[in-house]
């Protein structure tokens, strides 16, 4: 089993997280810059993406929450869907509308420019992560002990994520409540392994 992901990517985060959490440690993984076409990630996947996960069988799976689907169809328990499927599914839904508007923001910028971030669409993509993280710190997903929900662990990968990208912002509001779900969740090793850095 091996993980191409990158250090920045919350995708690649996503899975190492519920990989940790249904597995007990922590995938083993290839840091690769999806970027610069490193020729071990286009081998197994034609879109270049980070994160891929070669399974013991030598397939590839890609896409973060198909990897989930994957972890989860294999592993059933401990669950990443909570007490109710539909809330949790409906809240990480959410959370990955910040994390896909954060990183097209990215992708804008290598596009165009830093200018990107003031055009329409570059508004538009603020606009989402800024509702986005409102939407979950109106109703958080919760978090007491044990394994967290994928809820969970989307949202804190969503703050997170937003926090290291665009720090020093004056439009990010602020968030009580995800901060709090953040701070219970971080000492935990699959949070702690895959903290974004550079
Ligand atoms: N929908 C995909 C998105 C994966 C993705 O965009 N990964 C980024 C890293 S954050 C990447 O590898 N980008 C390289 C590229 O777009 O060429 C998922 O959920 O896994």
């Amino acid at each position: 089993m091996k993980l191409f992901l990158n250090t920045t990517s919350p995708y690649a985060r996503i899975a190492r997280i519920s990989f940790e959490e249904k597995i007990g440690s922590d995938v083993p993984g290839e840091v690769v810059d999806p970027w610069a076409d490193a020729p071990a990630l286009l081998e197994v996947n034609p879109a270049a993406r980070v994160p891929a996960l070669v399974t013991n069988d030598g397939v590839t799976l890609t896409e973060s929450l198909l990897i989930v689907l994957w972890l989860e169809s294999q592993r059933p328990s401990p669950s990443l869907l909570g007490d109710s499927a539909t809330r949790t599914i409906a809240k990480a839904g959410v959370a990955m509308g910040v994390i896909d508007a954060a990183v097209h923001t990215l992708i804008g910028r290598k596009i165009t420019d830093a200018g990107f971030d003031e055009a329409p669409v570059g508004l538009r993509r603020r606009r989402s992560m800024v509702n986005g993280l409102l939407k979950l710190e109106q109703d958080p997903p919760t978090y007491e002990a044990g394994t967290p929900d994928l809820a969970a662990i989307t949202a804190v990968v969503a703050l997170d994520y937003v926090r290291f990208r665009f720090p020093k912002t004056e439009w990010m509001p602020s968030l009580p409540e995800l901060d709090a779900l953040r701070n219970r969740l971080s000492s935990r090793p699959s949070f702690e392994h895959s903290v974004p850095k550079q």
